[in-house]
């Protein structure tokens, strides 16, 4: 249980933060949620309407609108830290918003932890550290020591996606050391589930396969990620709220590594579509080779488990809420693949 009455979930009407809104919604009903969030192209109020009401609020605004954010900060004990600019391939196309976002943004919200001496939790992606080489070419497959992501990995961030997110953890840190606030920072794998914007790469696929467009590999789709159910990284999240010790890094992650083509391969399979039925596209350039994550920290220490860990019953799960929830997707398909089609062109 937990002594919090108020908590900030910033970006809690994106993909992963409203899915948190909906856990603490579900299994702390003590505690009151203002979602902050501006409703970028990614962020929807349909995704917590049904839950708007008495326990949770939105606010539409900027985390880097240091007045809004201070005014909000007075009456909470937590802020719970999700909101971002969050895809790769758009940074790569215009940085200056995942700037202004992750690191302004963070910078106002430490700023008002800090003066209200509020609990912060900072969520950011196992992306910071760079990549690894893919199992095959590594001693111990990559279960050796130094061949999965820890704590105690060095930073070593692509793209501006990631550089801006590694920066974000960084004043993170430094506000514990020298403010004194109260901050812990999680770095979890790729999250997979419902609401999750259809510029990424599953929703991508089982949006297209709905649409008739055929699916879209990045290069050889031999890049792996390393899958979580976005239920299980709200866990996570929650685990360290309540029982993180300050200051703390802790990595949330599943054991799910899988390659694109692989996760390609059983969405076409469960979709009822030919094994060759998609295409090779221009691959991301800096594409990260093998990101995963050694969590053990969080288990052994905190005593967390993810539970939704058969990942092809959780991509069933998947393809069916965007099946019975094309409202939700449609009318921004046309838009999101007209963009690709300007980075992207098809190789085979
Ligand atoms: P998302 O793009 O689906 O949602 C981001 C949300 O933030 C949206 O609701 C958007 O409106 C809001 N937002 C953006 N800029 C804002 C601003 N300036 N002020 C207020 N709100 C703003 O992202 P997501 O995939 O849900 O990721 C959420 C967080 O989790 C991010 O911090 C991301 O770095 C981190 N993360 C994501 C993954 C993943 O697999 N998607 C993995 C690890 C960590
Ligand atoms: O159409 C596609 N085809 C394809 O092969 C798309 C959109 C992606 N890909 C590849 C690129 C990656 O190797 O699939 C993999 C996953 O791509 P994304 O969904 O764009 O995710 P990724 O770049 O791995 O980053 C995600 O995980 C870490 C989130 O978007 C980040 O916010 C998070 O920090």
């Amino acid at each position: 249980m937990t002594d919090y009455k108020k908590i900030i979930v910033t970006g809690g009407a994106g993909f992963i933060g409203s899915n948190f809104v909906h856990y603490v919604y579900n299994n702390f009903p003590n505690v009151q949620i203002v979602v902050l969030d501006k409703l970028t192209y990614a962020g929807n109020k349909a995704n917590i309407a049904s839950i708007l009401g008495d326990r949770v609020e939105l606010v539409v605004g900027d985390i880097a609108d240091a007045e809004l954010v201070d005014r909000l900060a007075q009456d909470v004990d937590v802020i719970v830290h999700y909101a971002a600019e969050s895809h790769n391939d758009n940074s790569l196309n215009d940085p200056r918003p995942f700037v202004d976002t992750n690191f302004i943004g963070t910078y106002t919200l430490l700023e008002a932890a800090r003066k209200y001496d509020l609990r912060f939790h900072h969520v950011s992606t196992d992306e910071v550290y760079g990549d690894l080489p893919l199992r095959e070419d590594l001693p111990g497959k990559g279960e050796g020591p130094g061949e999965k992501f820890t704590a105690e990995t060095p930073y070593n961030p692509s793209s501006p996606y990631s550089s801006t997110k590694a920066a974000s953890d960084l004043i993170v840190k430094a506000w514990v050391r020298s403010f004194g606030v109260k901050a812990t920072i999680s770095n979890c794998s790729n999250n997979y589930g419902p609401y999750q914007h259809i510029e990424k790469f599953i929703p991508r696929q089982i949006t297209n396969i709905l649409s008739g467009i055929r699916p879209k590999l990045y290069g050889e789709g031999k890049n792996v990620r390393d899958w979580i159910h976005t239920n299980d990284h709200s866990s996570g999240v929650w685990t360290i709220l309540t029982k993180g010790k300050i200051g703390e890094t802790y990595l949330i992650g599943a054991d799910g590594e899988k390659n694109n083509k692989e996760v390609l391969k059983l969405i076409l399979k469960e979709m009822g579509q030919a094994p060759d039925a998609y295409d090779h596209v221009t691959d991301r350039a800096g594409h990260d080779l093998r990101y995963a994550i050694d969590a053990s920290k969080l288990r052994d220490e905190l005593g967390w488990k993810p539970e939704f860990t058969d990942f092809e019953a959780g991509l069933k799960e998947t393809i069916a809420w965007y099946t019975a929830n094309s409202d939700w997707w449609k009318g921004e398909k046309e838009a999101v693949e007209a963009n690709y089609a300007k980075i992207q062109e098809v190789i085979q």
